[in-house]
């Protein structure tokens, strides 16, 4: 039998799950278990280059875990587990940020953005974080890795680091290559669509967050921004209905209808008709997610049973590369 193929994804629990980390990434991931081995992660590491309230930090990592499970990732099926759990993945980040050069780490976009928003922590992790994206991704060889168009930067740059390291070593790690799902791609917020939905901004009306209650999604999408055209109908323009876009984007991934059945549904009906239908919509995509969230919540020893497990295994493969790394780069063996 021909072997699977093998594929990588994480999250960063740098604050709840919003709509946009489910759209995004998340609802892909299930389907892509049967063709592929996947491994995926909560990115712990990741998060800690913003400063976390380490009881939130715990409570969402482990919350992230059950959203995952009850999004549908089978864990008999894939690989789920803790970044810090693998310790691999901090090694190899190490390794990597010396293949890395000081030009490029400075010309990501994500890093200008990060540290606009956080001007006090402006931390050399903040700055490095692509070194260890790419350990992620390397450690487990992946032929795919789907990841959201702001992250397509990041695997370049893993792209470039492969190169120069197997340029001088041979080949020691397979080339990854990034996968954008095309519809869903990139959810913005709903205060402000020239913004991302983040998962890390709170207080702020744009964000919906999966375990939100419906009475609070609802107000959300009432008062989602449309736009201040004069034309007021629901029509697919994101470069001048940038507000109903991004609308009809989440109400396309929540019904599975096309752009063109949206615009003929709220044909003449105007935004008033249409936020409150795309906040039902979504409150029906979430209630199953909410209700098992809730279930596998309550059973912790399960959940830990399903991250000491992905742990090992992750760990295994893990071992695998960065021991073939170490003999390459000179490293005495332990
Ligand atoms: N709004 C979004 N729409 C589509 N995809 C999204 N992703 C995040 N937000 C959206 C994608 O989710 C993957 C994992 O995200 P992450 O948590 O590792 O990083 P992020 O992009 O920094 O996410 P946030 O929510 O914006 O986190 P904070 O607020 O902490 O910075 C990525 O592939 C991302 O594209």
């Amino acid at each position: 039998m021909e072997e699977k193929k093998t594929m990588l994804s994480g999250i960063k629990p740098s604050g709840d799950l919003t709509l946009g980390s489910y759209l995004g990434p998340l609802h892909h991931w299930p389907k892509m278990i049967e063709e592929y081995d996947c491994y995926y992660f909560m990115a712990d590491l990741h998060a800690i280059t913003v400063r976390q309230n380490p009881a939130d930090l715990r409570r969402r990592t482990v919350e992230q875990l059950a959203q995952y499970i009850a999004c549908g990732l089978n864990p008999d099926k894939c690989t789920i587990f803790v970044q810090s759990h693998v310790h691999q993945h901090a090694e190899l980040g190490w390794v990597l940020n010396c293949y890395a050069m000081f030009g490029e780490l400075s010309r990501m976009t994500q890093f200008k953005d990060k540290s606009a928003k956080n001007a006090d922590n402006i931390n050399g992790g903040l700055f490095t974080y692509p070194s260890l994206m790419a350990a992620d991704i390397l450690l487990y060889q992946p032929d795919l890795v789907p990841v959201g168009e702001d992250q397509k930067q990041h695997v370049e740059l893993a792209r470039n680091i492969v190169q120069r390291f197997n340029g001088v070593y041979g080949d020691v790690f397979k080339m990854p290559e990034p996968y954008i799902p095309k519809v869903g791609a990139r959810i913005m917020s709903l205060t402000n669509p020239a913004a991302k939905m983040s998962k890390s901004d709170n207080g702020d009306t744009g964000r919906v967050t999966l375990m939100d209650d419906p009475n609070v999604i609802m107000k959300q999408f009432k008062r989602a921004i449309t736009d201040s055209d004069t034309e007021r109908c629901v029509r697919y323009d994101p470069e001048n209905k940038p507000g109903v876009a991004n609308l009809m984007q989440i109400y396309a991934s929540a019904t599975g209808k096309t752009f063109d059945e949206i615009e003929r549904e709220f044909d003449g009906l105007g935004y008033g008709r249409f936020k409150p239908a795309v906040g039902e919509a979504v409150v029906e995509m979430l209630r199953p997610i909410q209700d098992e969230t809730k279930r596998i919540l309550a059973d912790r020893a399960y959940l830990e049973s399903v991250y000491r497990a992905g742990a090992e295994k992750a760990s295994r493969a893990a071992e695998r590369t960065l021991r073939r790394v170490y003999k390459k780069i000179g490293f005495v063996a332990r």
